[in-house]
């Protein structure tokens, strides 16, 4: 099945939708809010006036968006908070119409004022001459930095992992360093060396599980650790959007596996090797410090209960390939 067939998707959708799956919009939070984006366009975008096939396009719309990456919950629960709405909505097209676009601006905007509160508490933890270590590139995590920085905080200096292959560190440095935050950009496998003058790991999250473990970018397990036989805190900043309730009945969190090129763009130069790509892994509880969200600091083992208090609903849509034809019109 490709991405246009049936049902006529409006190019700006099948633009985000591309964006996402080839990461030049990427990171959970700001793919949640692509994804919320991409159902405002597509609902303003129906011309027609039956509501059956405005709900057809709006479901068809749902499943390209969650084919395009499988790994963070923020871009199913989005998806799973707009599709209730319009799915229980009665009423003409009007009325179904302004659920979806209700509902997607509702998240979008709670999402950013997640992400600034957040910032918000994460910055108190934050003391003067801090060295703090971060993976990847976390939104939150920057906002964090900047904001303590912002209010006052001196002397902090942070430790940007390069983040191999697709090289997020560098997003991260930058940022940093354009609003005047000291940053040092450091290959992955040094952290271990690096790790004795670190005083906080402070990292974003793609999915967190009922159990509390932290699916976020590949490598920061392996960061995790070391930080534990260092005695470093390791904290990981999360909106609760980022919890994934179908793991509290016992679903796994889907890694993704990226293309080989990305770790080596000339595969022919290894002829007969096969090379492996996740882009993810997983970081167990017992490693967590604390996971800082927008409703308070909590241990990672209260989860759970985050889940079922605040919980998003259940996503119904699950992630699944669709091919993709090369010569996609709208690119
Ligand atoms: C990004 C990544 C980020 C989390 C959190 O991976 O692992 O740490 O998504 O980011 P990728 P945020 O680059 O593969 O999307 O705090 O911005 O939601």
């Amino acid at each position: 099945m490709s991405w246009n067939n049936e049902v006529k998707i409006p190019g700006e959708v099948l633009r985000i939708a591309y964006e996402i799956k080839n990461m030049k919009i990427r990171g959970a939070g700001r793919i949640a809010r692509a994804v919320a984006e991409a159902m405002i366009i597509g609902a303003e975008s129906y011309r027609g006036e039956s509501v059956n096939d405005f709900k057809d396009l709006m479901r068809k719309i749902i499943e390209i968006l969650s084919s395009t990456r499988p790994t963070a919950v923020s871009l199913f629960n989005a998806l799973s908070y707009i599709s209730r709405r319009f799915e229980n909505a009665e009423g003409d097209l009007d009325v179904i119409r302004s659920s979806v676009i209700t509902a997607a601006r509702e998240f979008i905007s709670y999402s950013l004022n997640a992400v600034k509160r957040i910032g918000e508490i994460g910055s108190r933890i934050i003391k003067n001459d801090d060295v703090i270590l971060t993976h990847c590139n976390s939104s939150v995590v920057i906002e964090t930095i900047i904001r303590a920085f912002k209010t006052g905080k001196r002397g902090i200096k942070v430790l940007a992992t390069e983040t191999r292959p697709k090289f997020q560190g560098h997003i991260t440095a930058k940022m940093l360093s354009g609003r005047g935050i000291p940053v040092v950009l450091i290959p992955d496998s040094s952290v271990r060396y690096f790790m004795k003058d670190v005083d906080k790991v402070i990292v974003g999250a793609d999915t967190i599980a009922a159990n509390g473990a932290v699916v976020n970018k590949i490598g920061t397990s392996l960061i995790a650790l070391i930080a534990s036989e260092a005695n470093v805190d390791f904290l990981v900043m999360a909106e609760t959007y980022k919890f994934s309730p179908a793991t509290l009945l016992g679903e796994y969190v889907k890694i993704e596996e990226r293309s080989p090129e990305e770790v080596i763009p000339e595969l022919s130069e290894l002829k007969g090797i096969k090379v492996r790509n996740p882009a993810f892994d997983v970081t167990p509880p017992e490693y967590i410090t604390a996971i800082i969200t927008e409703i308070g600091i909590i241990p990672p083992q209260a989860s759970a209960l985050v889940i079922k208090e605040y919980g998003w609903p259940i996503a119904n849509y699950e992630h699944r390939e669709i091919a993709v034809e090369e010569d996609e019109p709208i690119l």
